[in-house]
Formats: structure tokens, C-alpha cells, sequence
């Protein structure tokens, strides 16, 4: 590493994959001034230049944390929080099986060379597709499994927020929403405890209105993507990240929706799927059991076992490659 970045810093991020979401994540550790930042990536020089550009831009925002771009893990060492966003996307004529077991074999790959140099860090898992790789990386890390969480509900909360304010026009502050469930079409989004200043919206909107607001919240990736051609969305997906990584950096305690490993909580177990859980410096400090309708219970079964039919698949690619 080179001899300009600081031995004393507080704290350290190193974030795996410096792609979109990995580049603005860098950007917004940096400038909200939580964190040094390490960048990696296996291009060569991609991580380098970024971190670069990122510490020229620090005279103008008028920050100090450092910046650093790398092929190596021996310079994420000791990282406090280890962000893995790396992956493959879906390319033309690759199969979900393909991507699957491409991300899989990457993300556990990453997981073992991370935790090797930082076997104390936390992990947030960004990599699609989520559930299945926060599983992945839990299963490969040795870590307790507070210590490793996917990110998705804080960012498909957001999506919900900002089309109920869309909707309601009013602002965006006063809006709460929760999303539970797993990242993809069967996640499950919650009026009843989605509110506007502590007023559910279903006392604000029409079913008919929400279900549209649902529909649009659960399309909201794909949405970006047809809209952009080419790359997926990235801006939101960095801030809530970032939103976690300051949660468990400063010992927040914040009551986020997080891809956590369930061990009997609404019924089921085994499995990382999106909940409402207390995030601080150890990771996940309690996960939250909402009461739910039957009909939410339900959806958010099925949205598990889907998840769950996809870890049993990348096992078994996995299995078939070795
Ligand atoms: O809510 C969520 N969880 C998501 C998930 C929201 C947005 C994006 N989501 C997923 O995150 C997306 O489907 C991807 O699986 C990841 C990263 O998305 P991003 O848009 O940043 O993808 P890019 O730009 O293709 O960046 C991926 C980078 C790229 O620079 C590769 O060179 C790098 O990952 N990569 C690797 N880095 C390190 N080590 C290995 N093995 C590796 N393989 C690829």
C-alpha cells in the first residue's frame, strides 16, 4: 500500500468491486466523511484511477479521508466494514443458471481473500442475486451470521418511499416505508407500516393507488434498466449501502430492513431474507418480528422459498464444477 495512506486512521471500508454501485459507494463513504475508503477490483487500473479521481476531488469537498485503489487484498487489511459488490452482469445469452453460479463462484472467492486479511470486519453483501450470495458469503466466511447481511430493503424502501411521496406530494422526509422479503419480484412491501409523518398510507390512498405504488416499487430495478440500456441502477443503491455501512461505523442502532439469517423468526430458518432488524457496530443487533397478516406471513414464505430453491441450485452448480 502505498506509504501516503494513513496506519491511524478510525476506521476503514474496503469495498470489493469498483464498478457503479462500488464508485459511488466510495464517493459517498469518503465525502459524508465516515470512512477511509479501499477500492478493489481484479481490472488492473480501474480502482487505481477512480480512487485517484475520487482524492483530487477532496480539495474541493473539502474532505481528508483517504482513497485507495487496488488488485491486492493485502491492502484491505483490517478493514472495519467489507462492502462486496463485485459480479458479473447479465449478458446476452447467459442463462440465470450461468449468472448464478458466474456470482456465486466470484463472491465466495472474494469472501475467503477479504476475511483472510480482516477476520473481524462485517460484511454487507450487494451482489445480485442477493439472498442467495449473502447466503454464500455467510456460509463461506466462518463468521457469526450478525456479522454478515445483504443489502436490498433499505434500497427497495427507498423506491417505495419515493413513489408514495411522488404520489401523496409531499416530501420525502416525512415518509417511512418498509419492503421485507427478498430482493426481486416477490419482495414484500408493507403499507400498513409504511407512513407519512406516522399516518399509514393506507389511511391516505386508495388500494387501487398502492398497488400501483407496489407494482412500480417491485419493478423498480428493472425500470432504471430499461430506461438507461445499458448498466442498472446505481445512485440509490450506493446510498443504501452507505446508510448501513454509517449504521454499524458509528454504532447507530438503526431499525433498517436488512437480508438477515433467520433462525426461527417469522417462521422460518436457515435462510437470509429481508427483515426489519437493529443495525450498530457488531452488525445485526436484534432482528424485529412485525406482526403480520396471514396474507403478508404468506408472501413473505413464498418470496423465502424461492430464495431458498435458488441456494439449493448454486450449491448444486457448484458442487458440479469441483
Ligand atoms: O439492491 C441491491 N442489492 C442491488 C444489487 C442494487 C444494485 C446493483 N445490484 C448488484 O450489485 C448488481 O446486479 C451487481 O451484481 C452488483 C454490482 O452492480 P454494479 O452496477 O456496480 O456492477 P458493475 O458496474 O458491473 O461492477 C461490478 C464490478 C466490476 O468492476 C468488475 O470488474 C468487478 O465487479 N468484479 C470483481 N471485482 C473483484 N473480484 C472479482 N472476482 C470480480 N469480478 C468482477
Amino acid at each position: 500500500m502505498s506509504s501516503s495512506f494513513p496506519t491511524c486512521s478510525q476506521f476503514r471500508v474496503s469495498i470489493v468491486g469498483s464498478g457503479n454501485v462500488g464508485s459511488a459507494l466510495a464517493q459517498r463513504v469518503a465525502e459524508k466523511n465516515l470512512a477511509d475508503v479501499v477500492l478493489l477490483d481484479v481490472v488492473r487500473g480501474r480502482p487505481q484511477g477512480l480512487a485517484l479521481d475520487l482524492m483530487e476531488a477532496r480539495g474541493v469537498e473539502r474532505h481528508d479521508r483517504h482513497i485507495f485503489g487496488t488488485n491486492d487484498y493485502l491492502d484491505t487489511a483490517n478493514s472495519d466494514v467489507i462492502v462486496i459488490t463485485a459480479g458479473l452482469p447479465r449478458k446476452p445469452g447467459m442463462s440465470r443458471d450461468d449468472l448464478l453460479l458466474t456470482n456465486a463462484k466470484i463472491v465466495r472467492d472474494v469472501v475467503k481473500q477479504a476475511i483472510a486479511h480482516s477476520p473481524h470486519a462485517v460484511i454487507i453483501v450487494v451482489t445480485n442475486p442477493l439472498d442467495v450470495m449473502t447466503h454464500l458469503a455467510w456460509a463461506v466466511s466462518d463468521l457469526p451470521p450478525q456479522q454478515v447481511m445483504g443489502m436490498a430493503g433499505v434500497l427497495d424502501s427507498a423506491r417505495f418511499q419515493t413513489f408514495i411521496a411522488m404520489e401523496l406530494n409531499v416530501s420525502v422526509s416525512d415518509i417511512n416505508a418498509t419492503v421485507l422479503g427478498g430482493h426481486g419480484d416477490l419482495m414484500v412491501p408493507l403499507p400498513r407500516y409504511s407512513t407519512v409523518n406516522g399516518i399509514p398510507i393506507t389511511e391516505l390512498l386508495p388500494e387501487t393507488t398502492i398497488d400501483k405504488l407496489i407494482e412500480r416499487t417491485r419493478n423498480g430495478g428493472a425500470e432504471i434498466v430499461e430506461l438507461m440500456q445499458t448498466g442498472s441502477a446505481f445512485y440509490a443503491p450506493a446510498s443504501s449501502a452507505c446508510a448501513m455501512v454509517e449504521a454499524i461505523l458509528y454504532n447507530k442502532s438503526r431499525l433498517l430492513p436488512i437480508a438477515a439469517y433467520l433462525q426461527g423468526e417469522y417462521g422460518l430458518n436457515e435462510i437470509f431474507i429481508g427483515v426489519p432488524c437493529r443495525l450498530g457496530c457488531g452488525g445485526i443487533e436484534k432482528i424485529i418480528e412485525l406482526n403480520l397478516t396471514d396474507s403478508e406471513l404468506t408472501a413473505l414464505h413464498t418470496s423465502a422459498k424461492s430464495i431458498r430453491e435458488n441456494i439449493d441450485r448454486a450449491n448444486q452448480l457448484l458442487a458440479a464444477t469441483v
